[in-house]
């Protein structure tokens, strides 16, 4: 009996993969749905503290682990604070190192840029949001002898997963912030996380609050942003 599930490639199975095939008419409609949909996305600063289901947060973070990556080395570890505790913590070090940023680190022209956003040194959502996920890049690995093992395209990697978890967030009905406290190395510390992981990214996730207000600003338009060649 023939089997075509799988091939080896150099010895390495390689098992049969097929796409779901779709009319080009529900392409069309699909691919607009989904630009539609992602494009009500907002970043928000003002949450609710409602509670969300522990297993959407969890189908989330599954989704982000979708991502490719480099060697399929996968380098990164998602950590959920739902702990009112430590989520104090990480407000009091981020709103520390916001005003050293804002007041000492950040050029004028940037102060200027940042204007129109309304953002502050304070920030109140890292303890009124539910959930934070803090995102962790592994430049490295320790196999079980101790001896370190480079990953590959790491900030490239994590940055995809991190795309990923996004619009998973948003694609739940709910709403998140890129926030990048700046330096951030006070997350490993408060989270206790092993040698080989540094802070990327934190991401508060909730509901938006009752009266919540986003600037009004737009994306640029397919012209600007593409070039057929
Ligand atoms: N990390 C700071 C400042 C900030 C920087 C940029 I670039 C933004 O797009 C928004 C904010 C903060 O979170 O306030």
């Amino acid at each position: 009996m023939k089997n075509d599930d799988y091939i080896l490639i150099e010895g390495y199975k390689h098992i049969r993969y097929k796409q779901y095939a779709i009319s080009e008419d529900k392409m069309l409609t699909q691919s607009l749905n989904y630009f539609k949909n992602l494009n009500k996305r907002r970043s928000v600063r003002t949450f609710s503290d409602k509670k969300i289901h522990k297993e959407v947060i969890e189908n989330i973070i599954k989704t982000a682990g979708t991502a490719p990556s480099g060697a399929n080395k996968q380098p990164w570890t998602f950590c959920v604070v739902e702990n009112a505790g430590l989520k104090k913590k990480i407000r009091i070090a981020a709103e520390e190192e916001e005003k050293r940023s804002y007041n000492e680190r950040m050029s004028d022209e940037w102060l200027e840029d940042l204007k129109h956003l309304g953002t502050d040194t304070n920030k109140e959502f890292l303890e009124v949001a539910p959930y934070l996920i803090v995102v962790f890049k592994r430049p490295f690995e320790y196999d079980k002898d101790g001896k370190k093992h480079q990953n590959y395209y790491v900030n490239e990697s994590v940055g995809l997963a991190c795309g990923f978890l996004i619009s998973a967030i948003h694609n739940a009905g709910l709403v998140t912030l890129t926030h990048t406290p700046s330096p951030m190395r006070f997350l490993e510390k408060i989270l206790n996380r092993p040698d080989n992981e540094r802070a990327f990214l934190l991401l508060p996730v909730g509901y938006e609050s009752d009266k919540t207000y986003v600037p009004d600003i737009h994306r640029k338009s397919l012209t600007e942003i593409m070039e057929w060649y």
